[in-house]
Parts: structure tokens; C-alpha cells; sequence
């Protein structure tokens, strides 16, 4: 195969420029959707390495193909590091993303046509935790716990309440759009009160909690789900972390249950991201993560913007654009033009469509990443509050474009990448 060693640019050009485009439009806009964050030069390598050919079906150990030696060092590094990473008594690193991780956990914890307990995805809860759309909503029956209209936090003595007329099977407790901090001991306390699994799911959170800034729901679930991505600034994927009692169910529904083989080449992306969170200046990040949302939390509230819940605790706010009369659709598309990279969200209690909205969803995690500080937030909150206060208006989304260029050049994103693709 002539090609078989070339280049993408001299083999794909095609594609290589579109792989340009989009790592550059990522160094040149403000990244604020709270699920996304930029990995590391290392991370990228391993995912892209020729463990992408290895079919190793089965566990580390236990395969049901020849030659996976090697991969199975690196699955069981992943794992061990998952483990002392999160304190977990079992962990599997083979989930492709954050719903299989769900789907898996469920099929191992719970049957068909259970009763489960979970926050609602209008209410910041996730597709996963029960929506009619999706295969949760689907297979099993839910019953909803919401939020207190007043501060827009978990209602827990509603939620008690329903779980003593439910008796669910098992609570879920995780979301990806609530900005404060979850109370899972509370969580913890209905459950036994009523019998019932706990399930957690920390996609949003998983970097926090990994390094103790935000608590841990580990040593108190069953289960708990997370994706790799987010916070945790590893590849796109997912991990399930649970009691030692549930590690062959969860493991055995992962594998042979929804899955086939696993991506290894992903999972020594995993296993690189575990070792970089397990490093005293992970805790650091997080920490510069949490700063610079209270910064931007505080500069959008200065701009006349409603936060949800009044604030954040984590690395995610909940603007409120009622007060603007705006609506999220409006205000993505508006920031889009400026380069500002944001998603519309609902809003507890929100009047409009989902894909309308009356919300906007920011986070600092990969902001951060690039190194900014709150002093970069409170000029980033500026930048915001001028597109929001004129979104129709062309010259303003040019002259905001152009100061979010310059504050981005300060901070570089994979400029070697893009300086050897040039
Ligand atoms: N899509 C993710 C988020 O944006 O929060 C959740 O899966």
C-alpha cells in the first residue's frame, strides 16, 4: 500500500484540512461549553496510536483473542489508576461514553420495568436519567425529583417524600446542568431510608470530585458513572466505578452485555488522563477552574444577567436570559458570531422549547485549561454581556471577534500542531 506510510496531509488532504480548521477554530474562540475541555498533547498520542487495532474482547486476563499482552497492561493500568484515583473498589474503563457506561450500570443493577428515582432533564438532569426519548425513559419507570422553585436546589424533602410513595428501586443522583453542589449524603440517607441502589453520575463533576473539591459520592453508591471528558480532561469516553459486589454484573454488562470490543487506543488515553489527575497539579487546575466561574459568575451578574440557583459552587452557571429578553437560541448564535462558543439550556421552570430556551449554559473548564485566570474571566464576562445586550448587531459581534482573537493569542492552543499543519 503506497500510502500506508504518508502523512494524512499528502494522503487525505481533504480531511487534514478539516482537522486544521476545526484545532484552529478551537485556539481561536472562547470554549465555554461546560462539558468540553481541550486534553493534552499526550492524551491526543495515545488515542491516536495503533492500539486502535487490536480487538480485545473480554477483560485484562480473560480475552477472547490472541495477542492482547500488551493491551492488557495498559486496560489494567487504566483501571488501577481509576481506581486510586477515585477510591473505587472496582472500576471499568471499557464504557465508549458516558450513556453505555449508564445503559451498562443499569442493566447490571436493575431490571426492566424498575422504578428509579432522578432529576429531570429539564431540571438539569441528563437524556439518560429517565427522558421518554430515551432508552432509560423507555425500559424503565421513572418518577422525577425536582427542585425547590425557590432556590432552584434539590428539593429533598419533596424528594423523600416521593421516595417513601415510590419505594424506587434505585435513585440516580448526577446532572449536567445543575451549578451547585450535590448533596449526595443527603441522597444517600432517602435511599437506605427506602431500600433503595444508588446510582451516581459525576460526567460533569469527575475532576473536582477526583481531587476532593467537590464530595464524593463513591464510598456511599453503588455505582457511580462518569464520562472522561469533561472536568476529568481525558478523551471522549466513559467509566464505571462500583462496589466490589457489583463489579462481575457491571462488568459482564459492559461486555458481552452492550458492548463488543473495547477501544484500547482510547482507553491508554484514559489511562495517561488518570495519571495526569492523579498529579498534585491536577488538584491545582480545579482549583483555577473553580476561581475563574466565581469570576465569571460574578461579571455576568454585574452585566444584569439572572445566574440559576444565584450562583455557582462548580465549574458551571445557568444564565438566566429572561431579564434580557432573550432567548438561548438567540444568545448561542449571537456568541457564536463573536467566537464565543456557548449552548442554549433550559431552565428550571423554563417557558420555551428545548430547542429554544429561555438558558445558557457556560463553565470554565477549558478556558482554564489555557491558562486564564479571573482577571481573564471578568474581561470574558464583559465580552459576553456586549453581545447579549446588542445580539442583533453585526459591528458589535465584529469588534467583540476581534478582542476575543486577541485574548485568545495570549493564550495558545495547540500551537505546535497548528504551526506543523500549516
Ligand atoms: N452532552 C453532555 C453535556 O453537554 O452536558 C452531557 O452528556
Amino acid at each position: 500500500m503506497d500510502s500506508f506510510e504518508k502523512p494524512l496531509a499528502a494522503v487525505d488532504p481533504e480531511v487534514a484540512k478539516l482537522i486544521r480548521e476545526e484545532t484552529a477554530r478551537q485556539a481561536d474562540g472562547l470554549e465555554l461549553i461546560a462539558s468540553e475541555n481541550f486534553v493534552s498533547e499526550a492524551v491526543l498520542e495515545a488515542a491516536g496510536s495503533p492500539l486502535t487495532n487490536k480487538y480485545a474482547e473480554g477483560l485484562p486476563g480473560k480475552r477472547y483473542y490472541g495477542g492482547c499482552e500488551v493491551v492488557d497492561k495498559v486496560e489494567q493500568l487504566a483501571i488501577d489508576r481509576a481506581k486510586a484515583l477515585f477510591g473505587a473498589e472496582h472500576a471499568n474503563v471499557q464504557p465508549h461514553a458516558g450513556s453505555q457506561a449508564n445503559m451498562a450500570t443499569y442493566f447490571a443493577l436493575l431490571r426492566p420495568g424498575d422504578r428509579i428515582m432522578s432529576l429531570s432533564l429539564a431540571q438539569g438532569g441528563h437524556l439518560t436519567h429517565g427522558s421518554p426519548v430515551n432508552f432509560s425513559g423507555k425500559l424503565f419507570e421513572i418518577h422525577h425529583y425536582g427542585l425547590d422553585p425557590k432556590t432552584e436546589t434539590i428539593d429533598f424533602a419533596a424528594t423523600r417524600k416521593l421516595a417513601r410513595e415510590v419505594r424506587p428501586r434505585a435513585i440516580l443522583c448526577g446532572a449536567s446542568a445543575y451549578p451547585r453542589t450535590l448533596d449526595f449524603v443527603r441522597l444517600r440517607e432517602i435511599a437506605e431510608e427506602v431500600g433503595a441502589l444508588m446510582i451516581c453520575d459525576i460526567a460533569h463533576i469527575a475532576g473536582m470530585v477526583a481531587v476532593g473539591l467537590h464530595p464524593s459520592p463513591v464510598p456511599l453508591s453503588d455505582a457511580v458513572t462518569t464520562t472522561t471528558h469533561k472536568t476529568l480532561r481525558g478523551p471522549r469516553s466513559g467509566l464505571i466505578l462500583c462496589k466490589q459486589q457489583h463489579a462481575k454484573a457491571v462488568d459482564s454488562n459492559v461486555f458481552p452485555g452492550i458492548q463488543g470490543g473495547p477501544l484500547e487506543h482510547i482507553i491508554a488515553a484514559k489511562a495517561v488522563a488518570f495519571g495526569e489527575a492523579l498529579r498534585p497539579e491536577f488538584k491545582a487546575y480545579q482549583q483555577r477552574i473553580l476561581e475563574n466561574a466565581q469570576a465569571l459568575a460574578q461579571g455576568l451578574i454585574e452585566g444584569g444577567l439572572r445566574l440559576v440557583a444565584g450562583g455557582t459552587d462548580t465549574h458551571l452557571m445557568l444564565c438566566d436570559l429572561r431579564p434580557k429578553k432573550l432567548t438561548g437560541k438567540l444568545a448561542e448564535t449571537a456568541l457564536g458570531k463573536a467566537g464565543i462558543t456557548t449552548n442554549k439550556n433550559m431552565i428550571p421552570g423554563d417557558p420555551e422549547k428545548p430547542f429554544v430556551t429561555s438558558g445558557l449554559r457556560l463553565g470554565t473548564p477549558a478556558l482554564t485549561t489555557r491558562g486564564m485566570r479571573p482577571s481573564d474571566m471578568r474581561t470574558v464576562a464583559k465580552l459576553i454581556v456586549r453581545v447579549l445586550d446588542a445580539p442583533e448587531d453585526a459591528a458589535v459581534h465584529q469588534r467583540v471577534r476581534g478582542e476575543v482573537r486577541e485574548l485568545c493569542q495570549k493564550f495558545p492552543l495547540y500551537a505546535k500542531r497548528l504551526a506543523q499543519s500549516a
